[in-house]
């Protein structure tokens, strides 16, 4: 169960960020009033958010996922790999720890993305991606281990249409995962029960179970009676304007 968020709106040069796909500009007005529905989605779910002021420094920083791992122990500040982005750590480093404790955080020259980080159950998978380096893996893994927990490396180098390991891939619970067909037969997946999306709904796999509640994005209509059918209440929202800037729906917040 979660039950507090953090997470930051959009700054007005959103636009000036990362990203890799030719979706064309993102509106910023539009942005604001699709990040104000997806934090009433998380209200509705009944967690307590922690709402950061935009921080224009770092037009990425709306992308909050990407600067920490949160583990029930506490957290892990990440080193994103952009180097744009990684000024965002310091800059939300003390709302993380007002949240949790900070259990340490990943050094030079090892490089992650919470993007890359999905949690399943006691199991944690970490992408190898362009964000994320093996070192950057290495250290978040022994770190898990300290704390008790196993890990498991994803190379998602491959596969050209993802940016981190969570934009093909969620953990629903109960040993659930919902996988995108260029991960699906994976071994690291084997012994889990998958949810395959077809080419048309990919974008959809980054998915957030929030307690009774699979938030996903709105206009994935398979997807989305899928999961009904599995007797999960959806909640559809719409993410455009992230999508946009190759962004996802579980990047928008740090959930505990
Ligand atoms: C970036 O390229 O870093 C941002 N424009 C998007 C990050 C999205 N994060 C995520 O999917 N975890």
């Amino acid at each position: 169960m979660f039950s507090k968020a953090i997470v930051r709106p959009p700054g007005a040069n959103y636009a000036d960020g990362l990203t890799r796909v030719a979706l064309g500009a993102p509106d910023y007005q539009l942005a604001l009033r699709q990040h104000a529905a997806y934090c009433e989605a998380l209200q509705r779910c009944g967690l307590e958010l922690t709402i950061l002021e935009p921080d224009e420094r770092y037009p990425d920083s709306t992308f909050v996922e990407d600067t920490a791992v949160l583990i029930p122990n506490g957290a892990i500040l990440t080193r994103p790999g952009a180097a744009s982005r990684r000024g965002e750590v310091e800059s939300l480093k003390e709302t993380v720890a007002r949240l949790c404790p900070l259990i340490n955080s990943i050094q030079e020259p090892g490089t992650l993305d919470g993007g890359d980080v999905c949690e399943a159950e006691n199991h944690f998978f970490i992408g190898l991606s362009e964000r994320t380096n093996e070192a950057g893996a290495g250290q978040l893994a022994e770190l898990l281990t300290t704390n008790s927990y196993t890990s498991s490396f994803v190379d998602i180098r491959g596969i050209k249409d993802i940016l981190h390991l969570k934009s093909g891939l969620a953990c629903l619970g109960e040993s659930r995962l919902v996988v995108i067909e260029a991960l699906a037969n994976r071994e690291e997946f084997r012994g889990y029960d998958l949810v395959r999306l077809n080419a048309a709904e990919e974008y959809a796999a980054n998915c957030v179970r929030v307690n009774d509640y699979v938030l996903l994005a709105a206009g994935y209509p398979v997807f989305e009676q899928a999961l009904r059918g599995l007797g999960y209440e959806t909640m559809p929202l719409e993410m455009s304007e992230f999508q946009k800037m190759d962004g996802g729906l579980s990047c928008l917040s740090l959930r505990r």
